[in-house]
């Protein structure tokens, strides 16, 4: 079949009149294939490409960005083969328009398909099928960070248009909170997706399995739980000395005691002077289950990420024996030698960044637990005592709690029977 250069020009738009072009896509000598977005007009209400109607070279460009064109306006002239099966298949009304008097001896002209509005879908109905979309919209749907295989689309042929883009993300702003008053999705924008080569060097690591499980565990707590931190200080300048003593004592059998296990005794005995703590919220919300059991979960750094084995029955041990059990889980945690039993049955958290530095932190709940103390560093600080600042030793402490299930009054007492504790840990014994 030969060539023949023909006219493009827009088609039905239904009532709009002088929409703007806001985007050409293609340049005059560009070969376009069928169906390939050669320009976007914008009107009040929705964006259209203008896709070409079959496969060709574009010998003009007759309009320009900023331009406000109509249903009938001459947007480019195109070679190509194959136009007639094109035209005969488009709406008549369109197919018909005729060629403005103005030109002499005019192409033949093709005529575009009405655009159609955009359908966006919720999430739970899509399945994953290749998209059919302009560079614009792929970029658009980029950098909102939309996975467009994820969108119907309602344009011409299934086209994505920005539209749909547009309805997508809206859709997903507005999913409903599933039942039981927990968010099944979060109404947040999609996280962009940025290049970050063009900035500099990168190199990519993937998560290890372990970020990846923990990671997602902390996100959904994170957004599902109304975390407040409550920060306290706890005066562990006696502890300290008895700590050391210990240690002289328990050096030949091996075992190391660290504040932590301190720590541990004392949560023990703050979670049985305020059980609320030691509960958590039933599958309903509505119901809190108390717990009569003192399993407490401690935070442990691995090098393929976080994990919180549990010691278990706090209340049956002493601090030797709880500062062994802690330095033979931690060491089974970072030889990957835990079981997931041993990480099951926690009743509470505690998060230690103490032998590492930092003051105060807000650790995240560890769900279905109700409540997580985070520990930092102890350093000297003067302190001001009867009538002098004397250097004590200052342990940080940062509970963070569910504001569902724990009001600030009861965690600022929690902090504070704590600091008590600690200050003075022959209450310990109490
Ligand atoms: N203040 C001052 N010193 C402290 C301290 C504190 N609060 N806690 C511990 N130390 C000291 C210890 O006494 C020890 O001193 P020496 O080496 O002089 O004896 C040193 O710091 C190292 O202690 P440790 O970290 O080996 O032992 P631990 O019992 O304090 O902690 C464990 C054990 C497993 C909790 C810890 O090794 C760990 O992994 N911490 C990180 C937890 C974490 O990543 N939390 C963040 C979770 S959110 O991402």
């Amino acid at each position: 079949m030969a060539k023949e250069i023909k006219q493009i020009i827009v088609p039905d738009i239904g009532d709009y009149k002088n929409v703007p072009v806001i985007e050409i896509m293609v340049k005059v000598g560009d070969t376009v294939a069928a169906e390939q977005s050669l320009l976007t007009l914008e009107t009040d209400k929705a964006t259209m490409d203008v896709p070409a109607p079959f496969a060709g070279v574009i010998k003009e460009i007759k309009v320009k960005v900023g331009d406000a064109i109509s249903t009938g306006s001459l947007i480019m002239t195109i070679e190509g083969e194959g136009a007639s099966t094109i035209v005969a298949s488009e709406p008549p009304p369109v197919a018909t328009t005729p060629v403005p008097a103005t030109q002499a001896a005019p192409p033949p002209h093709v005529a575009i398909p009405s655009l159609t509005p955009a359908t966006a879908i919720p999430h739970g109905e899509l399945t994953a099928r290749k998209s059919h979309a302009s560079p614009s919209i792929r970029k658009f749907a980029r950098e909102l960070g939309v996975d467009l295989s994820r969108i119907k689309g309602g344009g011409i042929k299934g086209r994505v248009t920005k539209n749909d883009v547009q309805n997508f993300v809206k859709a997903a702003l507005n999913q409903p909170q599933a039942a039981g008053g927990m968010p099944g999705g979060m109404a947040v924008l999609p996280m962009p997706v940025i290049n970050f080569a063009k900035f500099g060097e990168i190199e990519t690591r993937p998560l290890s399995r372990i970020q990846k499980i923990s990671g997602a565990n902390l996100h959904r707590n994170w957004v599902t739980i109304p975390h407040i931190t409550q920060h306290d200080e706890a005066d562990i300048t006696e502890m300290e000395i008895f700590r050391k003593k210990l240690n002289e004592e328990y050096a030949a059998q091996g075992i190391k005691i660290t504040p932590l296990a301190f720590v541990l005794k004392a949560v023990m005995t703050a979670l049985q002077q305020f059980p609320d703590f030691n509960a958590s919220l039933d599958a309903s919300g509505e119901n809190l289950v108390l717990k009569k059991y003192f399993h407490i979960g401690v935070a442990v750094d691995t090098p393929e990420g976080l994990m919180v084995p549990v010691v278990r029955d706090v209340e049956q041990k002493g601090i030797a024996q709880l500062a062994k059990e802690l330095a033979e889980l931690s060491a089974k945690a970072r030889d990957k030698k835990l079981p997931a039993t041993d990480m099951q049955g926690g009743c509470f958290s505690i998060s230690s960044l103490g032998g590492i530095g930092g003051s105060f932190f807000t650790p995240i709940i560890n769900a279905p637990e109700v409540a997580i103390l985070g520990v930092s560093k102890a350093t000297m600080k003067p302190v001001y005592v009867e009538g002098a600042f004397v250097p004590r030793l200052i342990l940080p402490l940062s509970l963070s709690y569910d504001h569902r299930v724990i009001d600030g009054a009861a965690a600022a007492r929690f902090t504070t029977y704590l600091a008590q504790v600690l200050a003075d840990v022959r209450r310990l014994a109490l």
